[in-house]
């Protein structure tokens, strides 16, 4: 369902005063994130607003840092971790687009240098700490001085995750109900728990054959599991955050993976089927199977990749990281 006549632009012109009072300069980072309980499915593809809530912890450190200054011989610069980028690939479009939306048509040709500090082995999408940088950037850079939360609705229309890289710590995005989006929006939980790790298993590092929009879309118009995922993702974001208020790491653990592996249901069940695993993949899967039987309190999330994100506490770091020599370890509470 999408709402036609709501687009980004005039979305973004109600916030923003006539006059733009550009600087020189401008630098903001965003930390990547790690959905606990998905979001899978819009209910408008302009405005990236979702068919459910969602539940993450951002990565501390982890994200991207993005520069903004003029170009001083006239045209717009996408530089994307210290290389210049042709003006038509498709992520300098994309960053310049977003950026267009605050420039307005102003000529005010622009250097965006986006630097990613995700390790390259972790295999971790950069789409939602780079528009949330993004927009953090801009906000400064034109002296917007933007609520939180409308530059977590802004950021989400560069893309869905992006208003969840906002924020630090456990994150939720509200659905929200309004045409316009701007009730769309994450938040902070008050919630730490320091002994929380996160391992990411890269099992491969090839191009995905769907990206997450065009999946989200296949699988809202075949799948016939789809219909059960709003309902669950509802009820799995009230689990989860019981648990974290209880730290509860068993309930939490549990929740999170039920949550991955139902919505992968949903996308193995679209048409043609929609399978982001590799054999690796479930080798992983099993291996964590077995450890838990063994007594090792350890879960996994995937996105809409082959990769795996491992769930566990400090007290089983060391066991784990003997498992899978390859995990690169995050702890998104450890300051
Ligand atoms: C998530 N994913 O909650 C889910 C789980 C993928 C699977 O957010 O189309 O890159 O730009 O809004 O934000 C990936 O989706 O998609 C994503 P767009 P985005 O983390």
């Amino acid at each position: 369902m999408s709402n036609n006549s709501i687009n980004k632009a005039s979305v973004v012109n109600r916030y923003l005063q006539d006059r733009l009072e550009p600087k020189d300069y401008a630098d903001a980072f965003a930390p990547s994130n790690i959905a606990l309980c998905k979001y899978w499915g819009k209910r408008d593809g302009e405005l990236n607003l979702p068919v459910n809530s969602s539940l993450s912890v951002s990565l501390a450190h982890l994200g991207s840092h993005t520069k903004i200054s003029r170009s001083e011989d006239g045209s717009d610069k996408v530089r994307l971790n210290n290389k210049d980028l042709p003006s038509d690939s498709d992520f300098s479009r994309k960053v310049i687009d977003f950026v267009d939306l605050f420039r307005r048509g102003q000529k005010i040709p622009l250097i965006v240098d986006t630097r990613n500090n995700i390790p390259t082995a972790a295999g971790l999408a950069s789409s939602a700490s780079g528009f949330a940088a993004l927009m953090l950037a801009l906000d400064d850079f034109f002296s917007l001085n933007l609520d939180k939360s409308v530059l977590s609705a802004f950021a989400r229309m560069g893309s869905g995750s992006a208003s969840r890289s906002i924020y630090t710590g456990f994150v939720r995005w509200d659905m929200g109900s309004r045409a316009d989006g701007m009730d769309s929006v994450a938040s902070q939980l008050d919630n730490r728990w320091p002994d929380l790790c996160i391992g990411l298993i890269k099992v491969s590092s090839a191009r995905k054959p769907v990206d997450s929009r065009s999946g989200m879309q296949r699988t809202i118009e075949t799948s016939k599991l789809y219909p059960s995922w709003p309902e669950q993702a509802g009820s799995d974001l009230i689990t989860l955050e019981q648990a974290i208020d209880e730290q509860n790491f068993a309930q939490m653990g549990a929740c999170a993976e039920k949550n991955a592996m139902s919505m992968h249901a949903t996308m193995m069940s679209a048409w043609p089927p929609l399978v982001y695993w590799l054999p690796e993949s479930l080798a992983v899967m099993q291996q964590v199977w077995q450890l838990r039987e063994a007594g090792v309190a350890v879960y996994f999330t995937m996105d809409a990749g082959p990769n795996l994100k491992l769930l566990f506490e400090t007290a089983s770091l060391s066991v784990l990281q003997t498992e899978f020599p390859i995990m690169e370890v995050i702890q998104p509470f450890s300051d």
